[in-house]
């Protein structure tokens, strides 16, 4: 079936709305970083640099690495970003835009989130990494799909009762990563963890500058969490969408965590930008080896 002109929505150049892509121009290893002054950070490995392009928040290089090709792309903040990202992603490879229809023969695409976050587990080590098996996701982004029965919900439901969580608030979803990119990323360099992702930056991650929270206590709540001897570890505001949605496309993703913050103690990292180099060093050395 033909996808109409107001949903899959193409620019006069023939590139898809928001990412401003051409389907050539993406790889099928694609990293996702926050800041699109990342995209630079992680693109000057590269052994050559075939396309570079920038819309909006959205800013990508397409290039190669020890003959890998790798696309980097910048996502901006948020899950309300992941959905468009992700959809415009596999619109690139799985919707022919000449007929627009849906290929016959899919490509799944391999996605690499390399973020930061701040731990909630007095632990964690300010500057350490790591790889999230699972997300609990606190936006609402996956109860607008269908097709949802991987979600995990014996552990919403256990996060639900444990913490009291106020009705008003959207039931939290939980995903996995896909396990093979999880059992490539874990090792001695990455600390494994549950990832809680958040709406927002101050309310919903339980800061507190001017206002006053729903639950002051929510935090602690997080931190005292268990289901099955696991606990949370940390929060940021992408991993559950990401993993909702290469989920229902089809795609596999893992994502890697810098730990710039520890939520617990009210410490930050001294010198987050040499953390985060160094996480982009370790992944592609993971992933183009
Ligand atoms: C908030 O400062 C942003 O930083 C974290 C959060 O997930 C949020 O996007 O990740 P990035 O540094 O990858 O953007």
């Amino acid at each position: 079936m033909e996808i109409k002109d107001s949903e899959l929505i193409l620019n006069p150049d023939g590139s898809i709305y928001h990412l401003n892509l051409l389907p050539h121009q993406l790889a099928d290893t694609i990293i996702t970083v926050g800041d699109p002054d990342r995209v630079d950070a992680v693109s000057k490995y590269f052994d050559e640099i075939e396309f570079k392009v920038h819309k909006r928040e959205f800013k990508t290089h397409t290039g190669s690495l020890n003959g890998k090709r790798i696309s980097v792309i910048s996502t901006g903040i948020g899950t309300d970003n992941i959905d468009i990202v992700f959809n415009e992603l596999d619109a690139l490879k799985n919707i022919d835009f000449e007929t627009r229809t849906v290929k016959k023969e899919l490509t799944s695409l391999e996605i690499i989130r390399i973020g930061t976050s701040g731990a909630i587990q007095p632990e964690i080590e300010i500057d350490s990494f790591l790889v999230s098996e699972k997300a609990i996701g606190f936006d609402n982004l996956l109860h607008f799909y269908g097709d949802t029965s991987f979600l995990e919900e014996d552990f919403s439901e256990a996060f639900v009762s444990q913490t009291n969580l106020n009705s008003k608030k959207s039931k939290p979803y939980v995903v996995s990563a896909d396990e093979k990119l999880l059992k490539k990323f874990f090792s001695e360099k990455f600390r494994q963890g549950i990832t809680a992702t958040n709406v927002g930056f101050y309310g919903p991650q339980g800061r507190v500058l001017r206002l006053k929270l729903e639950d002051g206590k929510m935090n602690n709540k997080i931190q005292n969490f268990n289901f099955k001897g696991k606990k949370i570890t940390n929060l940021e505001m992408e991993t559950s969408g990401i993993y909702g949605m290469a989920r229902l496309l089809g795609h596999r993703a893992i994502s890697l965590n810098a730990i710039l913050a520890n939520r617990a103690n009210g410490t930050f990292s001294k010198n987050p930008e040499k953390t985060i180099e160094s996480l982009i060093k370790s992944t592609l050395e993971i992933i183009a080896k």
